[in-house]
């Protein structure tokens, strides 16, 4: 009888375990995504107005002749090459997955469409865009490279935020440790860089970029709270709708912003970069 039930049991609770831990294939993905026209509208949205962006930055890069103002038009164009690239992995299911809530998650047991693609790709394009602010601000190498690993490490601690599906607690731990990350940045942002800009003589551009950033910036853990994956109270396609909107002031008009400026000013950035090569120590740069 004890033999019985191990061979009959077994082989069952097996098969259900499989079945919970299934995971949907790509195209079965696509398809969910395809069937919630909002979800997917946000998507192509992006992907759209990336595209457009990327042929307008080019145009108005034609004449652009100083290196440092250069670089800072290559950062600035990788955000929407990054950001298309991002939307296509959104919109095709390839970094989309529907992962199962752990207990005390207000939608614990659930499987919740989980944009992880989005937090990986901003690991990409959310350095580029602090590197052309400290670029704008003239700010030197140790204060650059500090924001941009700060940021780097935000993402990927968002990320496994995101990706965390064994412990509520740990989920929302990660996600402090991200703003701890976020913390650093928002002080070079905020203490190091205006100090920077005003010497470089950039600090009024420099100052409304500042501004625009810092507020759109806030507004990404803010939704990641209220979305699916923290409390849960805003569902995915008005989650995914906030991030969108979000990136259309924080990268689109950020970036034209910033090179409508660069374009007409080269001289200020070049003169800028100058007189810091001037002053520059070896343990500066
Ligand atoms: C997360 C969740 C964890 C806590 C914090 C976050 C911050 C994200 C930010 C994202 C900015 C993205 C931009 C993308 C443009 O391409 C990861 C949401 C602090 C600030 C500007």
């Amino acid at each position: 009888m004890y033999y019985w039930y191990h061979m009959i049991e077994q082989p069952v609770e097996l098969v259900a375990l499989a079945q919970v831990g299934t995971e949907l294939t790509q195209p079965e993905i696509y398809q969910e995504i395809q069937e919630n026209v909002l979800l997917n509208l946000s998507f192509w949205a992006n992907i759209a107005l990336a595209g457009l962006s990327i042929l307008l930055f080019i145009y108005m890069g034609r004449n652009v002749e100083d290196p440092r103002s250069q670089l800072i038009f290559v950062a600035t164009l990788m955000v929407p090459l990054v950001s298309i690239s991002s939307y296509l992995g959104l919109v095709s299911g390839l970094t989309i997955d529907f992962l199962e809530m752990p207990a005390n998650h207000p939608l614990a047991g659930e499987a919740v469409l989980t944009m992880w693609g989005r937090y990986l790709t901003w690991a990409l394009s959310t350095p580029m865009i602090l590197l052309a602010l400290g670029l704008l601000a003239g700010s030197n190498l140790t204060k650059i490279f500090t924001a941009l690993v700060m940021d780097i490490g935000m993402c990927i601690t968002g990320l496994a935020a995101a990706l965390t599906t064994s412990s509520y607690g740990l989920r929302w731990f990660w996600y402090l440790i991200s703003c701890a990350f976020f913390a650093a940045v928002l002080y070079v942002l905020l203490v190091e860089w205006p100090k920077d800009a005003e010497i470089a003589g950039t600090q009024d551009i420099f100052g409304t970029l500042k501004t625009l950033t810092v507020v759109l910036w806030f507004g990404y853990p803010i939704f990641w709270a209220l979305g699916s994956e923290g409390f849960a109270v805003l569902d995915v396609a008005t989650t995914s709708w906030a991030y969108s909107l979000l990136d259309v002031g924080a990268k689109y008009i950020f970036a034209f912003l910033l090179l409508r400026w660069v374009a007409a000013h080269q001289d200020t950035i070049a003169r800028a970069t100058a007189s810091r090569m001037g002053s520059t120590t070896a343990a500066d740069d």
